[in-house]
């Protein structure tokens, strides 16, 4: 399996901060016949009320990697690098206030594209569409905005997290979110998010507490979690284990993020056993708001329609330890067939308790 497979898509906070003011926006030409070397600019991307002035820049490039090892589908993956893409994509975090640009660059082939197709008529491209955030349509990521990018070329989308107002109480745009391609196969990118073009988009109100590490999982058709099915969700090794999409792992004690997020056409739950979360915005309670702590559900099972992404934090271990925790779909025929994984809580010493794999299919 390529290594760019297991890139973790758990970060720091901040690491993608890099600060800088974006570069022009060159435009991805719309017509899929056309060379990218003969694109034609389109009208610069507006930017939304409140988005004047980014205040980050980030590349994304979409490319092709390995094929799945078990199915031998075509994987496509985001990555802020080429070589780093994956599937989940990079996680990309924002905390209210902040607007975002990002360049998305499509290295996909043509001819890779094509075979996705549907629809000889549909333009060949790769898109960003963000869900939950601020954008115009210029930056919706679909062909009805003529929003995409033609195979070579480049395109630059504005996100924009909108602060709650509290002297209106208009709600904010913090929350667990996704984004994912609109364009490969046909004009919903059905074809892109089954392929891999999707990941997580955290946004955190100020004063939001902060994970030690933030994992993805997107529940999909074929059963799959993380288009990965049985033993393939978790390649984790006994000694030394290195986190990443097929690797859940957390020290006891350590505050761990979920981002749970629904891709195809199926409804799931999300359960994860010896934790708990409460059921709002971030997963937690502080504890400050009497009310809510007596009236909120706290929860270890949560339902994901096609579209839905939620969040949650967890104290991995908490009164419980070490361990391995099976972290699966509750509907008995998707678990059965392979919608299951792990979350390994280490021993003291760094390595995962001896445990036997899911290999269903
Ligand atoms: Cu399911």
């Amino acid at each position: 399996m390529a290594v760019a497979v297991f890139a973790v898509t758990l970060f720091g906070a901040g690491l993608l901060r890099f600060g800088a003011q974006p570069a022009a926006a060159p435009i991805a030409g719309p017509a899929a016949a056309v060379p990218a070397r003969h694109a034609v600019a389109a009208a610069p991307a507006a930017q939304p009320d409140g988005c004047a002035k980014p205040n980050r820049t980030i590349q994304l490039y979409a490319v092709e990697l390995a094929k799945d090892p078990v199915t031998k589908q075509v994987r496509l993956g985001y990555g802020l690098a080429a070589k780093s893409a994956s599937y989940p994509g990079p996680t990309i975090e924002m905390t209210e206030g902040e607007c975002l640009a990002i360049t998305l660059h499509n290295n996909v082939s043509s001819a890779t594209l094509q075979s996705l197709r549907g629809n000889s008529a549909h333009p060949l491209a790769v898109s960003l569409h963000a869900h939950g955030v601020k954008y115009t349509a210029s930056s919706d990521g679909t062909m009805e905005n003529k929003s995409y990018v033609a195979p070579g070329g480049q395109r630059t989308y504005f996100w924009y997290a909108k602060p709650r107002d509290p002297t209106t109480g208009a709600q904010g745009t913090a929350g667990y979110w996704w984004y994912h391609d609109h364009m490969v196969g046909g004009p919903h990118g059905t074809a892109g998010m089954s392929s891999g073009l999707f990941g997580a988009l955290i946004v955190r109100r100020q004063g939001d507490v902060k994970p030690a590490r933030t994992y993805v999982t997107a529940f999909g058709d074929r059963q799959s979690i993380n288009l990965r099915r049985g033993a393939a969700t978790d390649t984790c090794a006994a000694t030394k284990p290195v986190a990443g999409p097929t690797c859940l792992i957390a020290k006891p004690g350590e505050r761990i993020e979920f981002v749970v997020i629904g891709i195809g056409n199926d409804v799931h739950t999300f359960h994860l056993h010896g934790h708990s979360w409460a059921d709002t915005r971030t997963g937690t309670l502080d504890g400050t708001d009497k009310s809510l702590v007596n009236s909120v559900a706290v929860i270890d099972n949560k339902t994901l329609g096609p579209g839905d992404s939620f969040g949650l934090q967890i104290i991995a271990g908490d009164s419980v330890g070490p361990g391995n925790w099976m972290l699966h779909c509750h509907m008995q025929f998707h678990s059965d067939q392979g919608m299951s994984t792990m979350l390994h809580v280490l021993n003291a010493d760094g390595t995962v308790a001896p445990h036997s794999a899911d290999h269903a299919p």
